[in-house]
């Protein structure tokens, strides 16, 4: 089987044969469709033999093709045949995800002795999220479950002039607490290009840098409250370069502390890691 993970900054690809890994590569995420096709084509070149192509894609899913729900991250994700372009290349059935979704499955897998109902929010270039009710993976009629990142939240970005979310919302969980509004947060503070990673480097001795990552933190632990009144969890999965970037779990974990005794919720890393969505998709598309 052939896994993919496609998000808005990079493109994974892991090779599956049974329940082993043989082969992962990785490429930068490209964000017009012709760079797409190029990067997609370079990352799975290959003579393995293909059966079954798992996807999890940023963005959601509707009868084979993919759509972005913040424009702003991949233009082009307007109703993209991403199912028929698989097919195609590899002459095999293809099964797609949304990429949180996906590693909610993953990271449910191991829990599922102890929990049937989680929550797992991805901090990576947008917010994602994935639920699992009951022992199901919720996928929602639109495909738009657990999309968390534009629910909005009544805590503002740090930046006076943050604009309005990709998605065409203000207020947006995803406009505070993305590594891109990360960055967006720290260049226009600091008046000086920043990225998410240099942002945290500088929060060790920064009270403004810190600022910025604790309103973010701040902000989740308020989506995750308003998720567990909505749907009732009984954990929260963090994972994504960012929830998993040095020290953003504490301080989500402790946002979360901050709020009344009801909406105290355990909070873990992911389990997976970077490759949460990945194994997730690779053990849904063998069930399927
Ligand atoms: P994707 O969104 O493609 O799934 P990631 O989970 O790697 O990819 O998230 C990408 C975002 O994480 C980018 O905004 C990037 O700047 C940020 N990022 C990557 N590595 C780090 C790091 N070590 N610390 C903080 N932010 C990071
Ligand atoms: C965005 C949205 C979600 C996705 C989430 C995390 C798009 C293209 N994607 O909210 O579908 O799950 O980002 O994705 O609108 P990533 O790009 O950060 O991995
Ligand atoms: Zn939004």
């Amino acid at each position: 089987m052939l896994a993919l993970d496609i998000g808005g900054t990079k493109l994974s690809a892991a090779w599956i044969e049974g329940q082993r890994c043989i082969d992962r590569r990785q490429v930068a995420m490209r964000h017009d469709e012709t760079g797409f096709l190029t990067a997609l084509r370079e990352v799975t070149q290959s003579d393995y033999p293909i059966e079954r192509v798992a996807v999890a894609a940023t963005g959601y899913l509707r009868e084979g093709c993919v759509w972005s729900v913040n424009q702003n991250t991949i233009p082009f994700w307007k109703g993209f045949p991403l199912g028929l372009v698989l097919e195609q290349q590899f002459n095999c059935p293809v099964i797609m995800l949304n990429d949180a979704q996906a590693a909610a499955w993953g990271e449910f897998l191991p829990r599922r002795e102890q929990r049937a109902n989680l929550l797992f929010i991805t901090l990576s270039t947008g917010v994602g999220g994935g639920l699992i009710c009951d022992g199901k993976l919720r996928i929602g009629p639109h495909g738009l479950s657990g999309h968390i990142g534009h629910a909005t939240v009544n805590i503002a970005p740090m930046d006076p002039k943050s604009g309005t979310c990709g998605c065409g919302r203000t207020g947006c969980l995803e406009h505070v607490a993305s590594g891109t509004a990360l960055a967006r947060q720290a260049s226009a503070l600091f008046g000086r290009p920043l990225n998410s990673r240099q942002l945290f480097a500088l929060a060790g001795t920064n009270p403004q840098a810190d600022a910025i990552l604790n309103n973010a933190a701040r902000a989740v632990a308020q989506a995750i409250a308003d998720t567990l009144m909505v749907v009732d969890i009984e954990e929260v999965v963090i994972g994504g370069s960012v929830g998993l970037a040095d020290g953003m779990l504490a301080r989500v974990q402790k946002a979360l502390q901050e709020l009344p005794e009801l909406f105290k919720l355990p909070v873990t890393p992911a389990l997976g890691g970077g490759d949460a969505g990945l194994l997730g998709v690779a053990d849904w598309a063998q069930h399927q």
